[in-house]
């Protein structure tokens, strides 16, 4: 059961950050801000108590908080964020984790985003992107088998992020995109494989049982009902603008 979630209000400059989204509308602040309040209202419903932090001025991208660190039961491990706008969004979370867990960082030429980290259980994935280099997997890696933790590296062929593809919808279950489903390091579980128009449902958060799911993606809806947790739709258009989605806004333990 998580019982924390760290997130960050976005700033009114973020539609400055990185994308590669080609929108038709730009970037609303005032919807973005809507539906971020509504994920954090989301979060409490499902038991977490959340830490709200102020938006970066200098990193219109910090609300992303997910990239900044990877928290388990044990340990908070700092990254250092691949892309060179995001370095330096992550030392504002080291007093913030240190009221949590003990802390540990990845160090240059270690680059990690925690959008490339999955936990299934005491197993961990971590996907090499533009974002993740085999330096930081292996820092990351080192780290949590310290504590017990077992870890595989998964290249990340499509999306920004592993996750952006992959996520863990609980009861020993992947939800992927089409492109990932034959990956051998994720063999042995069970897959819901999502459609190429929906690809963007995939990245969808287990919390306390709950699902949290990116509203308008009716395939995917009906595939996870399978599984039998109440399942939450929100919407994430704003985000989407900025290539973030549901597991980019939070840090959950
Ligand atoms: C970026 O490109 O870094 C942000 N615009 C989006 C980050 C999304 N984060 C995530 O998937 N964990």
């Amino acid at each position: 059961m998580f019982t924390q979630a760290i997130a960050r209000k976005p700033g009114k400059n973020f539609a400055q950050g990185l994308t590669t989204t080609v929108s038709v509308t730009p970037p609303r602040y005032e919807l973005l801000l809507e539906q971020h309040e509504t994920y954090l209202e989301t979060l409490k419903s499902c038991g977490l108590e959340v830490t709200l932090l102020d938006p970066l001025p200098d990193y219109p991208d910090a609300y992303f908080v997910e990239d900044t660190a990877v928290v388990t039961p044990d340990v908070a491990v700092i990254t250092n964020p691949g892309a060179a706008t995001r370095k330096g969004e992550e030392d504002s979370m080291v007093p913030v984790l240190a009221g949590f867990r003990k802390i540990e960082r990845i160090l240059a030429p270690g680059t990690v985003d925690g959008g490339d980290v999955l936990q299934v259980d005491n197993h961990f994935f971590i996907g090499l992107s533009e974002r993740t280099n085999k330096e930081g997997a292996r820092q990351l890696g080192r780290i949590l088998e310290s504590f017990g933790n077992t870890w595989a590296t998964v290249f990340v062929g499509a999306g920004l992020h592993f996750k952006s593809s992959v996520n863990y919808v609980g009861k020993n279950t992947l939800l992927v995109t089409a492109d990932v489903t034959d990956h051998e390091q994720l063999g042995g579980y069970d897959k819901i494989v999502v459609a190429k128009a929906e690809a963007y449902a995939a990245n969808t958060l287990l919390v306390n049982g709950q699902l949290l799911t990116p509203a308008g993606f009716p395939v995917t809806r009906q595939k996870l009902e399978v599984l039998g947790f109440e399942i939450i739709e929100l919407e994430t258009s704003e985000m989407r603008k900025m290539d973030g989605g549901l597991t980019c806004m939070s840090i959950r333990f």
